[in-house]
């Protein structure tokens, strides 16, 4: 099979776009990756052609022979979906899980993305505690999340009960709460080390004046996850923008009585009075 035309790299061309358009991704702000499944790595493996192989600046021992489908570094979101053949790739790791090779894409040269040691670190965490179904670490310069890093505490429990109280979907949405990672240099281990620490607990980390990290099994609920965050905070924003305290809001007790309706377990470091 064409690699354009599998299920997969639809899927990621659509998602790469649909964060296109929120507006998450100036330039070449963002990345995205995908561990492809092994039956789909049969499918399209006749087109592979090895370049060799380059450091991955960390090591991932678990993702040893897995197959990554990634944006390429410097490459634009807004022209995946026009030339993807140009913007993403599709990487192989070694058995060690220290290197990586191009085996598609990326027509006209290149590496991939920029933040691949947080992506393939991410991956690994998200694989071992989901039992293999996380497949999807997507990044993103989310307007409203980026402004609150500015004016709350970077603390997990303020993010994670400010959020959750914008919407009453939240809590259901991501119930293990969000990690902040304070401002850091990206691109490097350091970066990765600190936001996989993260994502051993939660599905959403953010860097502090830099954007999100979300993990998920799929395209559409690692993109929901991102929007329904980001949404959260686009509320936020607005509250704050009108007054500086809430009228009214979602209580602990509130909380409770919705986790155990909807059969979800919100830890109560979450709860505290304020
Ligand atoms: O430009 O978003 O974090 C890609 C990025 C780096
Ligand atoms: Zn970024």
């Amino acid at each position: 099979m064409k690699i354009l035309d599998a299920e997969f790299v639809q899927g990621f061309i659509r998602m790469a776009n649909d964060g296109w358009e929120q507006g998450w991704h100036e330039r070449n702000g963002g990345n995205l990756s995908y561990r492809i499944k092994p039956e789909e790595v049969e499918s399209v493996k006749e087109n592979f052609k090895p370049k060799e192989w380059q450091p991955i600046g960390t090591s991932v021992p678990k993702l040893a022979n897995e197959y990554f489908l990634v944006t390429g570094s410097g490459k634009y979101f807004r022209n995946v979906i026009i030339k993807p053949e140009d913007s993403i790739c599709i990487i192989e790791v070694d058995g060690k899980g220290e290197n990586y090779r191009i085996v598609w894409g990326l027509v006209n040269g290149g590496r991939p993305t920029s933040e691949l040691p947080s992506h393939l670190m991410n991956h690994e965490v998200k694989m071992v505690a989901s039992n293999g179904a996380h497949r999807v670490i997507y990044h993103a310069h989310t307007t409203n999340v980026i402004a609150l890093t500015f004016v709350l505490p970077l603390e997990d429990k303020v993010f994670t009960r400010e959020l959750w109280e914008m919407a009453t979907e939240c809590p259901v949405v991501f119930p293990d709460g969000i990690g902040v990672v304070p401002w850091m240099v990206p691109g490097g281990r350091e970066i990765a080390v600190a936001t996989s620490e993260l994502m051993k607990k939660y599905d959403v980390a953010i860097w502090a004046h830099h954007g999100m990290f979300a993990s998920g099994e799929d395209f559409d609920l690692t993109f929901g996850l991102m929007h329904t965050v980001e949404k959260s905070a686009e509320i936020l924003v607005k509250m704050l923008s009108m007054q500086p305290d809430k009228r009214q809001t979602i209580t602990p007790q509130n909380f409770r009585d919705l986790a155990g309706d909807f059969k979800v377990a919100l830890p109560e470091e979450f709860l505290y009075e304020k």
